[in-house]
């Protein structure tokens, strides 16, 4: 198994993994955030807080109002309290990415791992890895979502046997599709739910209002086989209609023979529809363009 020690000096990751545990936590340390930092993550969360009210998911904006956390950079601390209380999860404090295998065990045990350092001023509008805004305010929300959250705990635990069949590229294609660019088909039309989405400004606009780019209706073979890119808006979106869907399409779903069928083969190409797609007709999401 890597060490920090190992990652810190191999790799270009962003963050102070010296202090590291061996189960890649740090502390926090919310003390040591600047006045500038806090006032970073207000004036990103007042444009995304904004955009979210239109375009976000309602299980989303239940959660992020609960949080409270407009003020400044939130104390994970404080979050804790009121997410194990509502889904048993738990936020651990982690440099920044972490190996697929720790990261699928704190999942499994309900502790959601979140970057403790934010993004810049000159990478407000994008970066590449995780930060702590695209953490807590992207991810966070959804973990008061109790179907959501049952759902990520199962995600984590299916890591191992994904990691030992030699698939996990297309477990992480399931992690991928939902909870980071995932939508929602709810009564007032199309809502992202996506971490990914949620915590981009151009992203949480074009996913839900494009009128050209391909959402399909959620599929899980269709998504393991789907590539995906991490630098650009997504080419294609899977829409669920309601998060109980990943409980009861995944949860007891067997990837076994889905890994065993597919994982040798080229994956599908993000944008091109296939014969077999159910497309999601744009025009029912006509009544609440803005
Ligand atoms: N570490 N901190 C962090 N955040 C992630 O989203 C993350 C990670 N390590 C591995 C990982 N994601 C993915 O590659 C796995 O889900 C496959
Ligand atoms: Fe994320």
């Amino acid at each position: 198994m890597e060490t920090p020690a190992t990652a810190k000096s191999t790799s270009g990751l962003r963050g102070d993994y010296s202090r590291a545990a061996d189960d890649w936590t740090v502390t926090q340390d919310w003390d040591s955030y600047s006045e500038q930092e806090h006032d970073r993550w207000r004036r990103l969360y007042a444009r995304q807080g904004a955009l979210v009210q239109h375009h976000a998911a309602p299980g989303f904006l239940m959660g992020l109002n609960r949080l409270d956390c407009a003020a400044g950079i939130p104390r994970f601390n404080d979050a804790n309290r009121l997410i194990g209380e509502a889904t048993g999860w738990q936020l651990v404090a982690v440099p920044g990415f972490i190996p697929d295998e720790t990261f699928f065990d704190h999942l499994a045990n309900r502790r959601f791992p979140v970057t403790r350092w934010i993004r810049e001023e000159h990478e407000l509008d994008y970066l590449v890895e995780p930060d702590l805004f695209h953490d807590f305010f992207g991810h966070v929300p959804m973990l008061l979502d109790p179907a959501f959250a049952d759902f990520l705990a199962a995600y984590g635990q299916a890591g191992e046997r994904a990691m030992a069949m030699d698939a996990l590229d297309m477990l992480a294609r399931i992690y991928w599709y939902t909870v980071e660019f995932g939508l929602l088909d709810t009564p007032k039309g199309l809502k992202a739910f996506g971490a990914g989405i949620v915590s981009s400004a151009g992203e949480t606009v074009f996913s839900v209002t494009d009128p050209d780019v391909l959402r399909l209706r959620f599929d899980p073979e269709r998504v393991m086989r789907t590539a995906y890119a991490i630098d650009d808006f997504q080419k294609v979106y899977f829409v669920l209609d309601s998060t109980q869907q990943l409980i009861d399409g995944l949860v007891d779903l067997d990837f076994g023979p889905i890994y065993t069928a597919y994982r040798d083969k080229e994956a599908f190409v993000p944008g091109e529809a296939r014969d077999t797609d159910a497309i999601y007709p744009m025009h029912r999401n006509a009544k609440d363009q803005t």
